[in-house]
């Protein structure tokens, strides 16, 4: 399948008209979008029985009108205020996946950022050029470098983009952020195994997760979201506050376990993490719940300290679930730069990460550094954080992600192709 039909299908899906018109890339659409998404607390406030009534709302309604259901905030601009309360409460229903547009425009918005400064100077740049010359490859190399892309995969980029242009005898600049799109995916996909689905157990035995990272990346909101996503699948889901040391920590992680409904197992501050965790599979055990998320302190003063306190975690969890935990996140701010491929090789040397969570990739305009990441570290990015509400937690995609990166550049090429 050629990769402007996989863009298409993936990003547009099946479109409704209403979604044909949002995703031609005018201003006002993208604007309207905008203000969706920065929709307010409303959907942390839902109450169980709003969400009983939807649910019954949901079974009730004809099958004409489930694309309705699953785009709503489309057609809100029509509704009166009460329906459109409605619909923000809609996206509550466990049972309502979102559709595959609306997750590419959660990528659209959380990439806004990196978007307006590294797009906008790619955008001068091809209209600057019109051609293809080696002036403009070396400009375009900058470009990326800016945007911490890193350097080796700026230079195999740029290798994958002359040999393209070459190959395709391209002399224009037209189309060319749809080569830079699909080289750029190729190079995020190529040799590794996809591991960004999590190693879940089977159903009746517990998966437990543990988050690891340095103070204020963003491990405990993450494990909220993370642990509303798999409530929303239908799972159990009982959370550890191991982060014992920062003051606040436990009683932050009860305020996400009473928003989303999971128990959380806790001791008072300053106790031993390990215990935490011990008690919390205990627990997990006890109530035959499917998952365990474990939130751990952030200190990375020292190293020894450090691989100390999660070897001894990692002892515990082990001794009662021999090939647990089954998955070690790696929480890093992406809003910290290169800073966060230190921290994370220094994680890397004192624990077995599985999958790194990217956070605040909304909150920075160098969102390049996912592609840095992936090239130093050869660990996946299992997700990524592209807002502060709930369901702004995402399973990271390279489609969308370049998607994000290159959105009314990528609109317009596509729907200028033929194909
Ligand atoms: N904008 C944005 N903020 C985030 C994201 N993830 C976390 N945060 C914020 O980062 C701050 C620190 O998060 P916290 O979970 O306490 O970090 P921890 O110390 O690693 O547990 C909080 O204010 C969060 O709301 C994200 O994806 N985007
Ligand atoms: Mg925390």
């Amino acid at each position: 399948m050629s990769f402007f039909k996989r863009l298409k299908d993936k990003l547009i899906g099946n479109p409704t008209e209403e979604e044909k018109v949002e995703t031609t890339g005018d201003e006002q659409s993208a604007d309207l979008q905008l203000e969706d998404t920065a929709e307010p607390a409303l959907l942390e406030t839902t109450n169980v029985e709003v969400k009983v009534e939807v649910e019954e709302k949901v079974e009730e309604s004809p099958s004409e009108d489930i694309t309705v259901i699953e785009t709503p905030d489309i057609a809100e601009e029509e509704k009166p205020e009460e329906v459109l309360e409605m619909a923000v409460v809609e996206q509550e229903v466990p049972e309502k996946k979102p559709s595959a547009w609306s997750i590419t425009q959660k990528f659209k918005a959380g990439l806004e950022k990196t978007r307006n400064s590294f797009t906008s100077k790619v955008n001068d740049l091809v209209a600057r050029y019109r051609k293809v010359d080696e002036d403009f490859f070396e400009e375009l190399e900058d470009l990326l470098l800016q945007a911490d892309v890193g350097f080796e995969t700026v230079m195999e980029l740029m290798d994958k983009l002359r040999y393209e242009v070459q190959r395709k005898n391209i002399k224009d600049t037209n189309g060319i952020q749809t080569i830079i799109s699909e080289k750029l995916v190729e190079i995020y996909e190529q040799g590794e195994e996809d591991l960004i689905d999590l190693n879940m157990q089977p159903n009746g035995e517990l998966t437990v997760i543990l988050f690891v990272g340095v103070n204020g990346v963003g491990k405990t909101t993450t494990i909220g979201k993370l642990a509303r996503r798999l409530k929303s699948e239908g799972k159990t889901v009982v959370l550890a506050a191991g982060d014992t040391f920062r003051a606040g920590a436990i009683d932050q992680l009860q305020v996400w376990g009473d928003r989303v409904g999971c128990e959380v197992i806790k001791q008072s501050e300053g106790s031993d993490p390990a215990a935490v965790m011990y008690d919390a599979i205990r627990a997990a055990k006890n109530r035959k719940a499917d998952v365990l998320i474990c939130d751990t302190a952030g200190r990375l003063q020292n190293k020894v300290n450090l691989m100390n306190e999660l070897e001894k975690v990692h002892r515990v969890i082990s001794r009662e679930i021999p090939n647990a935990p089954h998955e070690v996140l790696l929480a890093l701010d992406a809003t910290t730069g290169q800073n966060a491929l230190v921290q994370a090789q220094t994680f890397k040397e004192v624990t077995n990460v599985t999958g790194i969570v990217l956070t605040k990739l909304d909150g920075t305009a160098k969102g390049g550094i996912v592609l840095a990441i992936r090239n130093k570290l050869h660990i996946p990015v299992k997700f990524v954080g592209l807002g502060e509400k709930m369901d702004d937690l995402q399973p990271f995609d390279a489609e969308r992600y370049v998607y994000g990166l290159f959105a009314e550049g990528l609109d317009k090429e596509l729907q200028n192709s033929e194909d």
